[in-house]
């Protein structure tokens, strides 16, 4: 049976402050037509999908904070998403900030299947940047101070006939990331993102060289992993803050076979065949036969450098 899943990344233009979650998810239904009359079997859409990327923005009220949040999935907003794309067969995956009815903050994305159901939840583990204002920086970047870091782990479903898991933004510059959804032979991964054009740390490092990095470890995850990678942007300036476009879908061999021309909603497809990935897990990343657990003790139990004794 041919395993072959015609992807499409719903890449998005920026959405600002002022957005309304309606008019967004009017965005995502356009992408979703697009999907639809090009045959596509499921949609990947940015991480923070439904609103600006808030935590760009200093906030000390609480009740300003989780304005950001969602309490529900499907939300008011986010249900004629769902069912259109039930209506239509096609999966979806998005981002959202999760705000829980016990109170816990999350970076979050899902995963959706055919048939309207959510299959698959995963919370950002690798959540960069500072949780308080920063002066030296030339914008903040607050998610330490607005999300916990996911509880979830790295789980991948079976759905689509395929094995499938997700990641989000920052999580993509890790290996253990992706090796950790390898280690249960992960055959597609999406990810969305909200990459800022610039190092807010130091100046010269700007888009070029940003989307060399993230050019270069989704096509690493990927090769190493023996897995696709569906890698979903929110590019363009949000408010006059300009983030990367540069959507890319990547084969089991590290090859790019489809990248946004834009910085602006645009729909990038693919066919990925899922036994495209069984050559690489069977040959040189069979993990059974050439791992060796034995050398990799620090990878779990040390989180900073150790430097060598002096000699
Ligand atoms: N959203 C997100 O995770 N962005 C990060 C920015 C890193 S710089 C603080 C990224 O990895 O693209």
């Amino acid at each position: 049976m041919s395993r072959v899943l015609r992807i499409g990344g719903g890449q998005m233009g920026p959405t600002h402050k002022a957005d309304s979650r309606q008019a967004v998810v009017r965005r995502m239904l356009d992408l979703l037509d697009q999907a639809k009359a090009q045959k596509c079997d499921f949609v990947v859409y940015p991480e923070l999908a439904l609103t600006t990327f808030f935590p760009r923005w200093y906030m000390t009220e609480p009740a300003e904070v989780d304005a950001w949040f969602e309490r529900e999935m499907p939300s008011a907003a986010t249900r004629p998403l769902f069912e259109q794309a039930a209506h239509d067969r096609i999966g979806l995956s998005f981002g959202y900030a999760e705000l829980t009815a016990d109170g816990h903050h999350f970076n979050t994305s899902i995963l959706i299947d055919r048939d309207g159901k959510i299959v698959g939840k995963y919370r950002k583990v690798h959540l960069p940047g500072h949780s308080e204002f920063d002066p030296e920086r030339a914008f903040q970047h607050l998610e330490k101070r607005y999300f916990e870091p996911g509880d979830l782990g790295f789980p991948v479903w079976r759905t689509m006939g395929g094995i499938l898991g997700m990641c989000i933004c920052n999580d993509r510059r890790w290996p253990e990331t992706y090796r950790v959804m390898g280690l249960q032979g992960v055959e597609l991964i999406v990810l969305g993102y909200n990459t800022p054009s610039v190092n807010s740390q130091k100046a010269e490092e700007g888009p070029e060289k940003r989307l060399f990095h993230h050019r270069l470890m989704v096509q690493a995850g990927a090769y190493q992993n023996s897995t696709w990678v569906v890698a979903v942007a929110k590019g363009g300036a949000e408010d006059g803050f300009p983030m990367i476009a540069g959507s890319i879908i990547v084969n089991p061999d590290g090859e790019i076979v489809a990248e946004a021309k834009t910085e602006h909603d645009e729909l990038i497809v693919a066919d990925c065949d899922l036994d495209a990935t069984i050559f690489g897990k069977e040959t040189i990343f069979d993990f059974k036969r050439h791992r060796r657990v034995e050398h990799y003790g620090r990878i779990t139990s040390q989180t900073g450098v150790i430097l060598p004794p002096q000699s």
